[in-house]
């Protein structure tokens, strides 16, 4: 008796618990699905790097970009790419004084010397030959407002760092108002991603320890127009050897050392 009664309360309990638990379930709430925001991509500034690889050889000027204020269209046209196209009898022309050519090769070079060749009757070209790292801060590296100098010009830059080369016409000897330039050549070379600390201001070159001549010139990784050697005595590049690099008929000398 005693048991049924205890097996009759005991499913009562049970029952009324699933009750419980029934009524206290609420509503399965939707999941919120995961909206897709309309993505929009977000830009990543992408970094403007050095062409380093731009004017790999000997005729980076050559291949510079060149600005111009302006050129003659006709009747026989006379655009920018005349000065540099190798033919000294072929000119850039524009009717304007004073007008700047500017050249950007797309790094900077160690800028030994221009070459200009002008007209080919001879006519005296006055002009400034500036030169620039940055494009802003320009250094006068010739003054020939007062040339006295026609066909053929050379210019030294000295070893000046820069990636930019100005060219400031002022007027020529018959003042017709034609500023021309016939051809540019422009000397120079770079270290390019070279393992050794180069101080190009000092003319410094720090390597880690001694190594053969060849290993050095080749980590020396030059660019443009030279002839690189190393005088010693030694097998090895050691430290206070002198590294001469030729670029045109300039000189340039490193000096190196071991940390
Ligand atoms: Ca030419």
């Amino acid at each position: 008796m005693w048991r049924r009664i205890f097996i009759l309360v005991m499913c009562v309990i049970h029952i009324c618990c699933i009750m419980m638990v029934g009524c206290d379930r609420k509503p399965e709430e939707p999941v919120p699905t995961e909206t897709t925001k309309a993505s929009t991509p977000t830009p990543t500034p992408s970094p403007t790097p050095e062409p380093k690889e731009k004017y790999y050889g000997p005729d980076f000027a050559k291949k510079a970009e060149i600005t111009v204020e302006g050129y003659e269209e006709g009747p026989e046209p006379r655009p920018k790419e005349l000065m540099v196209d190798g033919d000294p009898y072929t000119r850039w022309a524009f009717k304007r004084f004073p007008t700047d050519v500017i050249f950007d090769f797309g790094a900077p070079f160690i800028l030994s010397k221009a070459h200009f060749t002008w007209l080919e009757t001879g006519r005296i070209y006055y002009y400034e030959l500036y030169a620039s790292y940055d494009g802003d801060d320009w250094v006068l590296i010739a003054d020939r407002s007062n040339n006295d100098e026609g066909y053929n010009t050379t210019d030294s830059f000295d070893g000046f760092y820069g990636k930019y080369v100005k060219i400031t016409m002022l007027d020529n000897e018959v003042q017709n108002g034609w500023a021309a330039i016939n051809e540019v050549d422009i000397d120079g070379f770079r270290f390019v991603d070279s393992p050794y600390k180069i101080d190009i201001q000092e003319r410094i070159i720090e390597i880690e320890e001694e190594v053969s001549k060849e290993i050095f010139i080749e980590n020396c990784n030059l660019d443009g127009l030279y002839e690189a050697k190393v005088e010693t005595d030694k097998e090895k590049v050691s430290d206070g050897d002198i590294l001469k690099v030729l670029c045109g008929d300039v000189e340039f000398e490193y000096t190196i050392k071991i940390k």
